[in-house]
């Protein structure tokens, strides 16, 4: 097998090149080809200096995750940079595209680094749920300062080469286009230099204060998972004890985490996310449809925020809606939307100008005639569906995408009033469209293979985590949504409080429990349309007007900073259910919350799977991950039943009366 890494010499410069597409990850072919190249270096009296570069996309991006959890193949990341650091000639790295994780901590023991005006560095292991673990915690901050380190290391935010070359984590810019050249003519510049900078003999004062700033300003974000404080503990360990002191206690950190559960949820989830684009019965390289123009129909909450996706990413967009109050209120609040962002400083004016520049809004449903892509944002109402797709039909292009927004209805029903049903699918955002990552690609049967590999597609470039589901009520996360509300509702009856089974979501990792959800979202929902109907609980508060946030009174009452507290109302209404009701009561303990409202969601999510609704276990996975605020440090549901051990799920379920399903029994599940 031929090596990745190959070596060229230019004069007195030994420059070895890494060619280990798709990103030049540092597995043990690159790691065994870097070492050989750096000891013929290093061996060679007539080499002064050497350049380290990559060639396709990117630097090293990374330690080859795949290769996690294996034993590993020498020689070890840790050591190979403690070589190259320890050269007497000087190692000069050249990055383009992302020099992150292990890449950054190859370029820290270079004794040199260039890197083109669009490069980005990075240590984004933190993000799945590791640390820097080839002595990046160490020399980060001895070559960065504290509190650079701190944020790389324990956000993964990746900075640009410009920001690195302020912080003196870049010797120079060079050409866009001209890295090669550039690099080696800065190695035959500095290779006659001495001594030569090392990164773990630069000497680093304690920074109390920086940290103290940094864990309080992180602390929400960083709640629940373990790899940041591990990251931080680290940067801390290099303001006080020698460099090898300090990559010993990396290392033991490095390989506790690596052992742990939430590092193998992260990396799974690392790649589920990248698995959930494909497409199982659909090749890679199916023509895409062009899209050109998106219409987009209503400008309510839904649409406007959908269309701010396409306009974000310079794809123009015709939004139609039924009144003009009604089209200058959603392109007023895109537009503030917008200008919010700007002042935030993550947007320039131009291009606020830009995107609303690209926003048709119109009344007239004829406009859409030019449109690629037209998607359906009106509320939910089959009849007012079937209208609309109806009306499309005649007026879309030929070969235009029509997909509706719907998060519950039939997509077959719906194309079924089109003459073109291959070219009709699901689309589902998450509110707010702008801002949540997921997307549900519902695949009617008649939907065409390109439509869906157009849609798919297209998520990536609105920055979309697109996964396909089949027609079932809810599709994949409001489906599974479902059970965990009806039992918490039972629970309610039988003794719980609002207070105590929110607090278990919470505690679990969910950004908020499921009566916290209703309020925000609205206990009224669905209720308006029978006002008369009182059933249960939510119905009662609905009726009272306990509709949530919105009216400062739902399932917990509300100051006007919107902070909840308990409320002694509700307390009375569940009262009169559970007398209504006569439902017996015991004491409810947290556990119980977890196997009654969580377990069945697995469940659900075993039967969606069985049904084909769904391609993989791990497509569930990311749709709870950046649906609903699944902690990722759990993996997603279906990768949580696997860590709590199938047999213990179906024992849970059992006990509590459910019908399991028989992929979780058999343990079948993929
Ligand atoms: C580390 O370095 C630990 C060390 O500190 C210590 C060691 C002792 N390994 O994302 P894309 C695959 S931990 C293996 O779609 P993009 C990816 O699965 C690592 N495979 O491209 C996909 O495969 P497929 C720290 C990797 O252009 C393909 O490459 N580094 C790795 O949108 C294309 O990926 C990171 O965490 C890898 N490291 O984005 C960086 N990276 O085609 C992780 C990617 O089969 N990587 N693949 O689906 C990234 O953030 C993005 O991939 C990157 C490119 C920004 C580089």
């Amino acid at each position: 097998m031929t090596s990745p890494i190959r070596t060229e010499r230019h004069g007195d410069v030994l420059v070895i090149i890494s060619d280990n597409p798709p990103v030049n990850a540092l597995g043990a072919a690159v790691r065994q080809g870097l070492e050989a190249a750096i000891k013929q270096g290093v061996a060679d009296a007539s080499i002064h200096a050497m350049v380290i570069r990559c060639d396709g996309r990117t630097f090293f991006a990374g330690a080859d995750i795949t290769e996690f959890g294996k034993p590993m193949q020498d020689p070890p990341l840790p050591a190979l940079v403690d070589m190259i650091e320890a050269s007497d000639k000087p190692v000069v790295a050249a990055i383009h595209g992302t020099a992150l994780g292990g890449g950054c901590e190859v370029a820290l023991a270079c004794h040199y680094r260039v890197a083109v005006p669009s490069a980005k560095l990075g240590t984004p292991e933190v993000k799945l749920g590791l640390l820097p673990g080839a002595g990046g915690t160490q020399r980060l901050p001895r070559v960065a300062g504290v509190a650079l380190a701190l944020r790389m290391t324990a956000t993964g935010d990746t900075i640009s080469a410009k920001q690195a070359a302020d912080a003196g984590l870049i010797d120079k810019l060079v050409g866009e286009d001209s890295l090669a050249a550039d690099a080696l003519a800065f190695a035959n510049d500095i290779k006659g230099h001495r001594p030569l900078p090392r990164a773990s003999e630069k000497s680093l004062a304690p920074d109390p204060e920086a940290v103290a700033a940094f864990q309080k300003a992180n602390a929400r974000k960083f709640r629940g998972f373990d790899a940041p404080a591990a990251n931080i503990a680290c940067v801390v360990k290099a303001t006080e004890v020698p460099y090898h002191e300090g990559v010993q206690f990396e290392r033991t950190e490095f390989m506790r985490l690596m052992f742990g559960t939430q590092s193998a949820a992260q990396r799974h989830i690392f790649f589920a996310e990248r698995q959930a684009s494909k497409i199982d019965d659909v090749p890679a390289d199916t023509p895409l449809r062009p899209i050109r123009r998106v219409g987009v129909i209503g400008a309510g909450t839904m649409g406007g925020g959908i269309s701010m996706n396409f306009l974000s990413a310079g794809i123009p967009v015709t939004i139609v809606e039924m009144a003009q109050d009604a089209l200058d209120r959603g392109t007023g609040v895109i537009r503030k939307n917008y200008e919010a962002t700007a002042a935030k400083g993550r947007m320039k004016p131009e291009q606020v100008e830009a995107a609303m520049g690209a926003l048709t809004p119109t009344l007239s449903f004829d406009d859409l005639a030019d449109c690629d892509l037209i998607i359906e944002a009106v509320y939910e109402n089959m009849d007012v569906k079937k209208d609309i797709f109806t009306r499309l039909d005649q007026i879309a292009k030929q070969g235009a995408i029509l997909a509706s927004n719907t998060s519950y209805l039939d997509i077959n029903e719906i194309a079924a009033c089109t003459a073109r049903p291959q070219d009709v699918l699901g689309m589902h955002f998450f509110s707010p469209a702008n801002i949540m990552k997921l997307l549900e690609v519902v695949r009617g049967d008649k939907t065409a293979p390109d439509v869906l590999a157009t849609v798919m597609d297209l998520a990536k470039k609105i920055r979309k985590v697109a996964v396909v589901a089949g027609v079932t009520y809810g599709f994949i996360g409001n489906r599974m949504l479902m059970p965990r509300q009806v039992e918490a509702n039972k629970l309610l009856l039988e003794g719980a409080t609002p207070e105590q089974i929110d607090r278990v979501h919470v505690e679990f990792g969910m950004p908020m429990g499921p009566f916290q959800m209703a309020d925000l979202a609205g206990v009224d929902i669905g209720w308006h349309r029978d006002p008369n109907r009182i059933e249960n609980v939510r119905d009662a508060l609905a009726a009272e007007g306990r509709w949530g946030q919105k009216r400062q009174a739902g399932f917990y009452d509300y100051d006007e900073k919107r902070t909840p507290s308990p409320s002694p109302r509700v307390a009375e209404i569940i009262k009169e259910w559970r007398e209504k009701t006569g439902t017996p009561q015991h004491e409810i303990t947290d556990q119980e919350i977890v196997e009654r409202t969580l377990y069945p969601m697995v469940n659900e999510g075993a039967l969606i799977l069985e049904e084909g609704k769904a391609q993989r276990a791990s497509d569930i996975d990311v749709v709870w991950i950046y649906g609903y605020g699944w902690p990722v440090y759990r993996g997603g549901p279906m990768f949580w039943a696997k860590t709590e051990g199938y047999d213990k799920v179906v024992a849970g379920l059992e006990r509590h009366g459910f019908t399991v399903a028989q992929s979780l029994k058999s343990g079948a599940i993929k």
